[in-house]
């Protein structure tokens, strides 16, 4: 936890406090106040669950004394995988307050990633559902146990079988366990290009941040409805304002069960919504149906759209058909985050990707030499501030690619700057695909694919989706005498026990990689070389 390129230097520290940025605040102290503040105000929904504030705040307080209970000291990771119910906010507010630090992972992760990120972590315990959108993690659970042995603790929101039940801890914590709010809050998880996924560790100060002016930026009030429709682990629908936004205003969070259009189109109608944040493949499909819906959405103020580009046509379209505000925004859980402003004209918000949330977001754009690129000309985005990470965690290979020496934050974005310091999003230097939001890294998936005794290579590349903005294509060489099909390659990189949305939606066949190139080319411009050769015509 002591990696020193996770420390703001002091200077820099100094000031983000004299500004007023960062303000000493803890988790556990905030759920504190917004009781004291929102008591009896409803603080989360969800289908079976209405919490006020203050209740919130005693279930955390429970939470809380039932992590302590089981052994688990201050400091210690607890890797959280739990869909969008009520119970996200009592479990991660509940390892708050007893001072633990959650490792958010997506419900949508299986067990090699799961196994990783605890054991990368050096996780101690595992909170998660029962089960959820047809998946047991019960046998997850038990997998984790046998494969990592830190972990102890395994604790189960519903059906626990032989694990340890949410719902049957007792006892109560009367107070926060002190920590620095400067110190890991929790640990997020990256969606970076090379390789397993990396964990990002934010502090109480430079978190909480973020999101109270996001909230602000947004127009989030205490009267706002806010609907968590993406997975709440993602730092979007956490942050960009997020749950945790709504919350520190003052806020109702509505938890949805999933995005579709019918489903939250009648949460919107029925606890009258009016913020929500949705990647562009979303919101294109919430435009579509909501000529037809028989739902009231009109309480609707602002929609937050990003994780992809938003194309400007699409954008033009928010406000006649859904009838709100859009508003773009362009962040990264490494940090930076950048919107539209509510009240921008509306070429800078279909248009533009919005500028930083802070005036201490320092933003470079350089040519692949170094050097500053001409104002308006797109270049590489590098970023430094009072709530952008200054290195993963414990990664010092990963950490010397992805950060300068003076701290700035290579995003791996091509970005150009407009008058007024609005980016727009011109592409990305870095090889993942970003697949409605969900970035995949080529590596990792060339990586299950090369595990099949059947291949010989592949090489995976982000091909245009007219409806996911981009999907994914393996091109594979088959091993020497290997019969292989593309049905059995896919479900092969299935069993492999990873999210789905990382099996390749595409697979072709190649008799080889290199037609023209001699010698040793990168795996960037070897996967630059296939898409052109096998994809331009066509
Ligand atoms: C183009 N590309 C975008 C946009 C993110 C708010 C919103 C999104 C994320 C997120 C987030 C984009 N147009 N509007 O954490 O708090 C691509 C960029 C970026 C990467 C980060 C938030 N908005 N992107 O998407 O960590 O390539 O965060 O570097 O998942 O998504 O991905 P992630």
């Amino acid at each position: 936890m002591n990696d020193p390129q996770q420390i703001w230097p002091e200077e820099f520290a100094a000031r983000y406090r004299a500004e007023g940025y960062w303000r000493g605040e803890t988790f556990g102290m905030m759920l504190d106040r917004l009781a004291a503040e929102f008591g009896g105000r409803v603080a989360v929904v969800d289908a079976a669950h209405r919490w006020s504030y203050a209740e919130l705040a005693e279930r955390a307080r429970v939470a809380a004394a039932g992590f302590a209970a089981l052994g688990l000291n201050p400091g210690d990771r607890v890797v959280v995988q739990m869909p969008n119910r009520a119970e996200f906010l009592s479990v991660v507010f509940g390892l708050f307050y007893a001072g633990l630090v959650p490792v958010y992972v997506l419900p949508a992760h299986r067990e090699t990633e799961v196994l990783h990120l605890a054991a990368k972590s050096g996780a101690r315990a595992y909170v998660c559902a029962d089960r959820h959108d047809g998946f047991d993690y019960r046998p997850l659970a038990r997998a984790l146990k046998a494969a990592v042995p830190a972990i102890g603790p395994v604790v189960v929101v519903g059906e626990a079988e032989e694990f340890i039940p949410f719902d049957g801890f007792t006892g109560r914590m009367a107070a926060p366990v002190p920590r620095d709010p400067g110190s890991v809050a929790f640990l997020q998880i990256s969606g970076g290009s090379t390789g397993l996924p990396k964990l990002i560790p934010r502090t109480h100060d430079d978190y909480i941040y973020s999101f109270r002016a996001s909230a602000d930026i947004c127009g989030v009030t205490a009267d706002s409805v806010y609907l968590v429709a993406l997975p709440a682990a993602h730092n979007f629908p956490m942050s960009s304002p997020g749950f945790m936004g709504a919350l520190i205003a003052g806020a109702r969070v509505v938890m949805a069960p999933n995005p579709a259009p019918e489903t939250c189109f009648a949460l919107i109608a029925q606890e009258k919504v009016t913020h929500v944040g949705l990647v562009p493949p979303l919101a294109l499909l919430w435009m579509q149906a909501a000529p037809r819906t028989k739902h009231d959405i009109s309480s609707l103020q602002v929609l937050n759209v990003g994780g992809a580009k938003f194309m400007p046509e699409s954008a033009a379209r928010v406000r006649p058909v859904l009838g709100c505000t859009l508003q773009q925004v362009f962040g990264m859980a490494e940090g930076l985050v950048n919107y539209t402003r509510l009240d921008d004209p509306e070429d800078i918000i279909t248009q533009t990707q919005g500028r930083p949330i802070s005036p201490d977001d320092e933003v470079l754009i350089l040519d692949d030499a170094g050097q500053p690129v001409p104002e308006g000309e797109p270049g590489n985005l590098f970023t430094r501030g009072p709530y952008t990470i200054r290195g993963y965690y414990e990664e010092p290979a990963a950490n010397a690619r992805s950060f300068t020496p003076d701290g700035f934050y290579r995003t791996g974005d091509v970005v150009r700057r407009l008058p007024g310091g609005y980016l727009e999003v011109r592409g990305r230097a870095t090889d993942h695909i970003n697949r409605a939001g969900e970035k995949i890294s080529a590596e990792e998936v060339e990586d299950h694919l090369l595990a099949h005794p059947g291949v010989f290579d592949a090489a995976v590349v982000a091909v245009p989706d007219r409806f996911l903005g981009e999907k994914s294509c393996a091109f594979v060489i088959r091993a020497e005498g290997a019969d292989l099909t593309v049905r059995e390659l896919k479900s092969f990189v299935r069993g492999r026990g990873i999210a789905e949305f990382k099996v390749p939606d595409q697979i072709v066949f190649v008799p080889e990689f290199q037609t023209t190139a001699v010698g040793k080319i990168s795996r960037k411009a070897l996967r630059a070389a296939l898409k052109e050769k096998y994809l331009s015509e066509g």
